[in-house]
């Protein structure tokens, strides 16, 4: 805030920066790029590392970056067949919430809401965490139902939700229509203040700086085309640049979990599926709250720089394209002017589809397989990226100590043979 004093502004406090950082420094060394440090190095491939972790998302760095972090080991390589963070990480709608229906969910996603909201400072690295509050529109009495549910669940976790009337819904969200002649009358929502969005890249390079300053060896374009397996346990893997020999994977992938899997041996219930998403050009900031509806199948949240970030279920139908399509940017431009009429003029800038690990009980996998020294942290649906601080956390402590940690211990792969699922459908963004 600027102190005016006696009407006049005083004097200016000079701060010495160097010669990089004037106007015409910062111009130059952005527009050329010059002398910008690499946020993480390259590397040849060594043909042994002590972890290896398959998937270079926010799920495979966050658990690199922890595994040197909390525990020292730091012998690890993080392999990508892309880029960092050129699968969900870099396709998802970056909503942050913990507002879920289990017990195991909501402590699960409360944990990472934690490790987010501090991850800035833990990680020196702007992540640009933006806490907007959560709603999730109930247009029926079961969908109202659902959300009572949810909020006593919540609030027994001792995770901040509550059922809020349409008058309260038209105060946080002025734009949506409340009103009873809309197509889908509101009746209530499920209010959730912790959740909001960030800024998904930064979440990825921030993790990947971090593992790599901390000697975790980063390697871009390294495709997995093998693992080896000798008496029921991992020995290696094989890459488009060399093999490796390990005695610790970790699948950290999403979308080709099932493809790694099996290269183990391993059978995981997963069904793969595209979710379409879509940003639209920038307008005057208007929506503070990220809202969802999941009868309409939509999202809506407007980021920092005033796009407007949409998304849907996931297409009913399995495949591995990441291609948008006319007939659901027709549905879903449909669904969000229904709920905001106000919206027919803006105009969509582009679209894409990201790859969703369907569990049958909408719930990950995670831990360890009949494999030994093969783990997994799979199954990711559409709520993997804001699971991605505590899923590292977790591997890591998990790859450290050999044993389950008690936050990840209702997720395990046996609990399909078990019956014993942890049924999320109802709290998935738009699963129900
Ligand atoms: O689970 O919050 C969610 C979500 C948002 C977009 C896709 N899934």
């Amino acid at each position: 805030m600027q102190v005016i004093t006696n009407g006049r502004r005083p004097a200016a406090r000079r701060v010495a920066y160097p010669a990089r950082y004037s106007a015409f420094g910062l111009l130059r060394r952005g527009l050329m790029h010059q002398d910008w440090p690499p946020a993480w190095h390259a590397h040849p491939l060594k043909g042994s590392y002590d972890v290896v972790i398959i998937g270079g998302g926010v799920h495979g760095l966050a658990a690199a970056y922890y595994l040197a972090a909390n525990h020292g080991i730091t012998d690890v390589a993080v392999l990508d067949k892309g880029y960092m963070g050129s699968g969900g990480s870099g396709r998802n709608t970056a909503i942050l919430r913990s507002n879920y229906l289990t017990p195991e969910g909501v402590r699960f996603y409360d944990r990472s809401m934690q490790l987010y909201r501090t991850l800035a400072a833990d990680l020196d690295y702007n992540v640009m965490f933006s806490r907007r509050g959560h709603l999730t529109l109930a247009h029926s009495d079961s969908s109202l139902r659902t959300m009572r549910w949810r909020a006593e669940v919540n609030k027994a976790q001792g995770v901040d939700s509550e059922v809020i009337g349409p008058a309260e819904i038209k105060r946080l969200a002025p734009f949506l229509d409340v009103s009873e002649e809309a197509r889908y009358p509101v009746l209530g929502a499920l209010w959730h203040p912790p959740g909001g969005i960030i800024r998904h890249d930064a979440v990825v390079w921030g993790y990947a700086r971090g593992a790599d300053a901390l000697g975790v060896q980063i390697h871009q374009n390294t495709e997995v085309t093998g693992i080896d397996v000798a008496d029921g346990r991992v020995r290696g893997v094989r890459t488009t640049r060399g093999d490796i020999a390990t005695r610790v994977v970790l699948n950290a992938t999403a979308g080709w979990s099932t493809l790694i899997a099996d290269m183990a041996g391993v059978a995981l219930p997963i069904t793969t599926s595209p979710l379409q998403a879509a940003v639209t050009e920038p307008v005057k900031p208007f929506l503070s709250t990220v809202i969802v509806s999941g009868t309409l199948h939509v999202y809506i949240s407007q980021t920092d720089r005033g796009e407007l970030v949409f998304g849907a279920s996931v297409d009913p139908f399995t495949s591995y394209s990441m291609r948008g399509s006319l007939e659901f940017i027709e549905g879903l431009a449909g669904h969000v002017i229904e709920l905001m009429p106000a919206l027919t003029k803006v105009r969509l800038l582009r679209q894409w589809a990201g790859l969703c690990d369907m569990t049958p009980d909408f719930s990950p996998v995670m831990g360890p397989t009949p494999v030994e020294g093969f783990l997994v942290d799979v199954g990711w649906g559409t709520y993997g990226f804001k699971a991605g601080p505590v899923s590292g956390e977790a591997m890591a402590q998990c790859i450290a100590s050999g044993q389950t940690p008690e936050i990840i211990a209702a997720f395990g792969l046996d609990r399909f043979g078990e019956g014993a699922l942890v049924g999320e459908k109802g709290a998935a963004a738009v699963g129900h």
